[in-house]
C-alpha cells in the first residue's frame, strides 16, 4: 500500500469513527431524555420543572390514573403479577414499578403472554389464591387465550388486566391503532367468568374488586378488567372523591341440607358405594373432609386427579374404577368434570360405546358445574342423568354430608362397613403390588423408561418437602410416590392445551418459593418448545424448580394417533413419525437451558447415571435456583 493509500485509509477510518460516534449519539438520545425525566442529580423531573430547571419543558403528571389503579390492585393482595410488556399498559406498568415499589404485586417478566397466564394458573393452585397478569390488549391477549382457556377448564381463578385505548382521537397513528379494539375481552369471553371495561377510575376500582370476588367464588375462573390507556395516563382529577370498595369474599356455597341428608341415606344403605372425586379438594381441608366421609362409610375413593383429593397411601384409595363401577349401587360424584365418562367409554378409533357401570346404580352429583357455564366451548362434556343433583361446592358440602352419614350409622351397618373396608384394604395392596411390577418393566432400558425416571427422582427428593407441579402426565408418580398432602400433586393443564407444563410448573414454583416446598416437574419436550423462554424467567427471578426433561423426542401422543389411523386405513404404520417427531436435529435441552442461564445437565439416556445427576440438580435448587436434567426416555 502506498503512503497515499495509507493516508486515505486513515481518513476513511476517521470518517467512519466520526460517523459511528454520531450514530452512537443518536442511539444515546433516548436514554438521555429518559435520564432527564427520571431525575438526574437527585431531583425528579417534576421537581426540576417546578424549579424551572432544565432546558426542556417536561410536562409532569404528578398523580396519573394508573397510580390510583395501583392503589386498587394493592387492596387485592396479589403477591405477583406476570407480564410481557406492552404500551397499552405502560402507565400502569410504570406506576407498579415506581409508585407501587414493585411489591405486592411484584412484576415477573415473561417472554410470552401464554406463559404469563399459565404461570398464574400454576401459582393459583399452589398458593390457594390468585395472581395477577398484565396483558397488552389485542396481540397480547391473542397470545394469552389458550392459557386462559386451560385455566377456565381447570376452574382456576386468575385476575387479569389488559390495556387498550378506546378514544380514537387520542390514539397515535400506526401501531396503536393496530393494537386497539372496541371490546378487548371479546376474544376470551367464552372462557372468562366475568370481564369489564371501566370508564372512570371509580368504575375501575369497583370492577377490579368485583372481578376478584367473582374469580374466587366457586366455580373459580379467570376474570379480566381492561385498563383504558386514557384512564391510566390522564391525571386524577377528583382524587378526593375516589374510593376503593372493600373486598368481601363470599363463603363457598353449600349444597342443600335436605338433599345432603338424602344422599347420606342412600350411601349408608348401599352395599357397594363408590366415591369419585376430581376437583373436589380446593384446600388441604378438602382432603381431610373426604377422608372423614370415606372412613365413616368405609367406601372406596377413586381420585381422578384434577386436584389431590385423597391420599394414595390410604387403604380406601382405589384405582380399579371399572371393577368397582360394575358392582356399584350408589355412586357419589364430587366436582367431577366428566360424569358421563365415569360410566361409559367410547373406543378409539371404532367409536363403539360401552356402558361399563351397573345400570341400576343411583347417582348423586355434588358440583358447581351447572351453576356457571358457557355454550361455545364444549368442556361441559356429555350430559349424564343423575338421580340426585346437588348444586353446591363439594368441599363446602362434605362436612354436612359426613355428619348426616354418622347420624344414620347403626351397629349392623358399622359391621358391614368394617368387612367392606378389609376387602378394600386388600385390593389397595394388590394394586400397589401391580403398579410396582408394571414399573419394573424395562427398568434397565435405554432410553430410560418413564417409571425408572420417576423412581430415580423420588429416591433423591423423598426427604424434601416435595411438590409435583404437574401430576397428570406420568402414571408412575401418581401410583408409586406416596402422595398424602394437597399441595403435592397439582393436577394438569385442565384443557390439555399443550404448553402449560413449563410455565404452569414455574408458577407453582413461584408460589412454593415462600412456602417452604421443593418443586419438581416432568417436562415433556413438545410442551417446553412452545415457550422455552420460561427458563429465562426462572433464572432471572431466581425461582427454585427442578425440571426433569421427559424427552421422548416426539409429540408422542400424536405419533400414536397417526399410527392408529394408519392401522385403521390398512397402511404403513412406520411413517407415523412424519410430522410428529422432534428429532434430526436432536434438541440439546441442557444447552438450551444453559443459554437462558439455568444450570443443566444431559442428555442422559443411561438410567444408572440419573441419581447422581438428580442429586447435583437438587443441590442447585436448594440453593435457590432453577435446574434442568435432560432425560432421554421412551414412552408417553
Ligand atoms: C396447543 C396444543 N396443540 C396441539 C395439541 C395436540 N397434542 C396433544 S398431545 C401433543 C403432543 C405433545 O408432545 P409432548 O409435550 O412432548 O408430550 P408427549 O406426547 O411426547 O408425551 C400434541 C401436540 C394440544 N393438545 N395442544
Ligand atoms: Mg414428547
Amino acid at each position: 500500500m502506498s503512503e497515499e493509500e495509507k493516508k486515505d485509509t486513515r481518513v476513511d477510518r476517521r470518517t467512519f469513527l466520526k460517523g459511528a460516534a454520531a450514530t452512537a449519539g443518536i442511539a444515546g438520545a433516548a436514554p438521555a431524555i429518559t435520564l432527564a425525566q427520571a431525575g438526574e442529580g437527585g431531583k425528579t423531573a417534576g421537581e426540576k420543572a417546578k424549579a424551572g430547571e432544565g432546558a426542556r419543558h417536561v410536562e409532569v403528571i404528578e398523580r396519573p390514573g394508573s397510580d390510583f389503579m395501583v392503589d386498587v390492585i394493592k387492596t387485592l393482595g396479589l403477591e405477583y403479577m406476570t407480564l410481557n410488556p406492552g404500551s397499552s399498559f405502560r402507565a400502569l406498568h410504570e406506576s407498579l414499578v415506581n409508585y407501587g415499589g414493585n411489591k405486592a404485586p411484584e412484576l415477573i417478566t415473561c417472554m410470552h403472554e401464554e406463559a404469563a397466564v399459565a404461570m398464574a394458573h400454576g401459582y393459583s393452585k399452589a398458593a390457594g389464591k390468585p395472581m395477577g397478569v398484565a396483558i397488552h390488549g389485542t396481540v397480547g391477549l391473542q397470545h394469552a387465550t389458550m392459557a386462559i382457556y386451560n385455566a377456565w377448564v381447570d376452574r382456576v381463578p386468575i385476575v387479569m388486566f389488559a390495556g387498550n385505548g378506546l378514544d380514537i382521537t387520542k390514539r397515535r397513528p400506526g401501531t396503536e391503532w393496530n393494537h386497539s379494539v372496541q371490546d378487548p375481552a371479546l376474544i376470551a369471553r367464552d372462557f372468562l367468568k366475568w370481564d369489564d371495561y371501566p370508564m372512570s377510575l371509580t368504575h375501575f376500582a369497583e370492577s377490579a374488586v368485583r372481578a376478584y370476588k367473582i374469580a374466587v367464588t366457586p366455580p373459580m375462573e379467570p376474570v379480566l378488567v381492561t385498563a383504558d390507556i386514557d384512564l391510566q395516563e390522564e391525571p386524577v382529577h377528583d382524587g378526593a372523591r375516589l374510593a376503593i370498595p372493600k373486598l368481601a369474599q363470599s363463603v363457598p356455597p353449600q349444597g342443600d341440607r335436605g338433599a345432603l341428608a338424602e344422599a347420606a341415606k342412600w350411601l349408608v344403605e348401599a352395599s357397594n358405594p363408590v366415591i369419585i372425586a376430581d376437583r373436589c379438594a380446593r384446600t388441604p381441608a378438602g382432603v381431610s373432609r373426604l377422608v372423614e366421609l370415606a372412613e365413616a362409610l368405609q367406601a372406596p375413593v377413586v381420585d381422578l386427579g384434577g386436584r389431590m383429593n385423597f391420599p394414595n397411601t390410604h387403604p380406601l384409595h382405589q384405582t380399579a374404577k371399572r371393577n368397582l363401577m360394575k358392582d356399584a349401587d350408589v355412586v357419589l360424584l364430587l366436582e367431577v368434570a366428566d360424569p358421563f365418562g365415569q360410566f361409559n367409554s367410547i373406543a378409539d378409533p371404532t367409536k363403539k360405546l360401552t356402558h361399563f357401570a351397573n345400570k341400576d346404580a343411583r347417582v348423586v352429583n355434588i358440583s358447581m358445574q351447572d351453576v356457571f357455564l358457557h355454550s361455545n366451548y364444549q368442556d361441559f362434556q356429555r350430559y349424564w342423568p343423575v338421580d340426585l343433583s346437588i348444586n353446591g361446592d363439594a368441599e363446602a358440602s362434605l362436612p354436612t354430608l359426613t355428619e348426616e352419614v354418622r347420624r344414620l350409622l347403626t351397629d349392623d351397618r358399622r359391621r358391614a362397613f368394617a368387612q367392606r373396608g378389609e376387602k378394600l384394604k386388600d385390593a389397595h395392596a394388590r394394586s400397589r403390588k401391580h403398579a410396582l411390577e408394571e414399573a419394573a418393566v424395562g427398568w434397565e432400558g435405554s432410553p430410560v423408561s418413564t417409571a425408572r425416571m420417576a423412581m430415580e427422582l423420588y429416591g433423591v427428593i423423598k426427604d424434601e418437602p416435595w411438590c409435583l407441579a404437574v401430576s397428570d402426565r406420568l402414571d408412575a408418580p401418581r401410583k408409586l410416590w406416596p402422595i398424602t398432602q394437597h399441595h403435592q400433586a397439582l393436577g394438569g393443564a385442565g384443557a390439555q392445551g399443550v404448553g402449560y407444563c413449563a410455565p404452569g410448573s414455574l408458577g407453582v414454583a413461584l408460589a412454593n418459593k415462600t412456602r417452604g416446598r421443593f418443586t419438581v416437574t416432568f417436562q415433556p419436550d413438545g410442551d417446553l418448545n412452545y415457550s422455552p423462554g420460561v427458563l429465562w424467567t426462572a433464572a432471572h427471578h431466581r425461582i427454585p424448580i427442578l425440571y426433569v426433561m421427559f424427552n421422548n423426542r416426539a409429540y408422542l401422543h400424536e405419533t400414536m394417533h397417526i399410527q392408529r389411523m394408519a392401522g385403521l386405513h390398512g397402511r404403513d404404520v412406520s411413517r407415523a413419525n412424519i410430522g410428529t417427531t422432534i428429532d434430526n436435529p436432536f434438541v440439546d435441552y441442557a444447552k438450551l437451558a444453559q443459554a437462558y442461564g439455568v444450570w443443566a445437565e444431559g442428555p442422559i439416556d443411561d438410567p444408572s447415571r440419573l441419581a447422581a445427576s438428580f442429586r447435583r440438580a437438587v443441590d442447585v435448587v436448594k440453593s435457590g435456583h432453577p435446574a434442568l436434567v435432560d432425560v432421554v426416555c421412551q414412552g408417553a
